[in-house]
């Protein structure tokens, strides 16, 4: 396909920069994504750049005014009326979150602990299924001569010079190597580390095992989209970031007079869900203090309970925190302390990432999405333009953050907090500073955007933010739009 656009531009007499080439193929159809961009250009620049595409798309959503992702071109406009939402109570419950129930101190019995704890469940998921109800642990199975299937968690994985691949594997009672043959499909199956897997295949004389299939957790069966209870909306907020030079305050000027005296969907929003970087705190990463506005982490959380309380009283807000918040990094985080909680109007619900949240009987699983960086980097055509490809990935191992010991610290709490346990209806991240609406399976996804423009931190990472677009979800259709400010 790299070749495919290269000989299109170059066929135009222009050229890509890689970034645009990385985005391009990001994309479900590449060559109509850049042939579309050409015919928005009346002369094409020397290099076409990301930059570029994110332009014309803002043109485009603009012109759209609401638009629905993955594909910006086509207009949405929610195909229902809502009912009007300052004449609904509020209807929100956390289900689960870690807040209050820390109790880790990260010592090897915990770290051991947490392991086979994921393991226990995730291995449960599987076992619910018909191929391994009843399958065998892998001391077993290694003495089997016949087709073996059994449940493991990954340890190690590995490319042979002749291009297999090698899973290093175990269970709580023994271990065992398995190769995915270079010339199967197997090959390609992004596995990652520390993910729980099942494994059908046979042993070999030298106690290898061959792979004849690989079965995830997964969300087993696509449920229909359960009505709310009301008929409202939610709006999708992330990565706010006050504090930061960046943060875009005329764009949220934009957002907060939309939703005191707009339309039909300003009237019909009942909730906010904020998932997370809300401010963007101090010492986050080397040389920070010089992108700040704020340098103090309570006046960051004073100017940002500022900034929503300019938003409509009928508003009810939930709040998680992310990694630049002022809770401790490790993951599951509690919601904000008491002391910067109290800021707040009493509308804002503080709730820990990740968390899952009944709103209107709507079940909502919010995570800020640290461990994308780690499933971006660990999977070949994740891409962070695409985080909606991620959220079905973590949704597919039935965990958010799989990998161990990346970007994503963990705390090794007694319960697993990052499992998913109960199938949300929909689920929301933030942190790629990208946007996406998209559907697996039944559950609803949302990446939530950004209220911070690119830092010079980010250009230097390569990071082109896709910042002030607001997913809304109709809590009685389950139809998201997206809408641009
Ligand atoms: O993350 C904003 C974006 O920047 C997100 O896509 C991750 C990326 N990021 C953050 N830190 C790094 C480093 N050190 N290298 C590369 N990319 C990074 P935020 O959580 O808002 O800082
Ligand atoms: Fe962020
Ligand atoms: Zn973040």
């Amino acid at each position: 396909m790299r070749e495919q656009l290269l000989a299109y531009v170059n066929q135009k007499g222009t050229l890509l920069e890689p970034g645009a080439i990385s985005y391009l193929l990001s994309q479900q159809d590449p060559l109509a994504r850049l042939d579309r961009l050409f015919r928005t250009l009346s002369t094409p620049p020397l290099v076409i750049t990301l930059k570029d595409f994110l332009r014309a798309e803002d043109a485009a959503a603009h012109a759209a005014a609401s638009i629905s992702l993955p594909v910006p071109e086509v207009t949405a406009a929610f195909r229902r009326e809502s009912g009007e939402a300052r004449e609904f109570d509020p209807q929100v419950k956390i289900l689960r979150d870690i807040t209050g129930q820390s109790t880790c101190e990260g010592t090897i019995e915990d770290f051991t602990r947490y392991f086979r704890r994921r393991f226990e469940v995730l291995s449960k998921f599987l076992a619910s299924r018909r191929e391994f109800a009843g399958a065998p642990e892998i001391a077993k199975a290694k003495r089997s001569s016949r087709e073996v299937r059994f449940v493991a968690m990954v340890s190690e994985v590995r490319t042979t010079r002749k291009g297999h691949r090698i899973l290093d594997v175990e269970d709580a009672g023994d271990r065992i190597s398995v190769l995915l043959p270079a010339d199967s499909t197997l090959a390609a199956d992004p596995v990652v580390p520390d993910e729980v897997l099942g494994i059908t295949g046979t042993v070999n004389e030298k106690g290898l095992v061959i792979a004849q299939s690989l079965v995830r957790p997964d969300v087993p069966v696509a449920r229909p989209f359960p009505a709310g209870k009301d008929h409202v909306r939610v709006a999708f907020l992330s990565d706010i970031h006050v504090g930061s030079r960046t943060f875009l305050e005329s764009k949220w000027e934009r957002l907060k007079a939309w939703l005191q005296d707009g339309d039909e969907v300003a009237r019909s929003i009942r909730y906010v869900v904020v998932s997370g970087d809300v401010v963007d705190g101090i010492g986050v990463y080397p040389n920070q203090d010089a992108e700040l506005l704020v340098d103090d982490i309570y006046l960051q959380y004073e100017a940002l309970a500022r900034h929503l309380s300019g938003l409509p009283d009928h508003l009810t807000l939930i709040m998680i925190p992310g990694n630049h918040d002022a809770v401790r990094p490790a993951e599951p985080q509690p919601a904000l302390p008491p002391s910067i909680q109290k800021l707040f109007d009493s509308n804002v619900i503080f709730a820990g990432n990740p968390a899952l949240l009944d709103i209107s009987g709507i079940r909502i699983l919010a995570y800020h999405g640290r461990s994308m960086d780690d499933l971006v980097s660990g999977i070949r055509g994740m891409s962070y333009h695409r985080p909606v490809e991620v959220m079905k990935a973590m949704l597919r191992m039935r965990h958010l953050a799989p990998i161990y010991g990346g970007k994503t610290p963990i705390a090794p709490e007694a319960e697993d907090h990052l499992i998913i346990h109960d199938v949300p209806d929909v689920f929301v991240t933030g942190h790629v500073h990208s946007v996406g609406v998209d559907e697996y399976r039944g559950v609803t996804l949302v990446n939530a955007s950004t209220w911070q423009a690119q830092t010079p931190f980010q250009k230097m990472h390569n990071i082109e933010p896709m910042p002030a677009r607001v997913p809304i979800l109709d809590l009685a259709t389950g139809q998201t739009v997206v809408r641009p400010f």
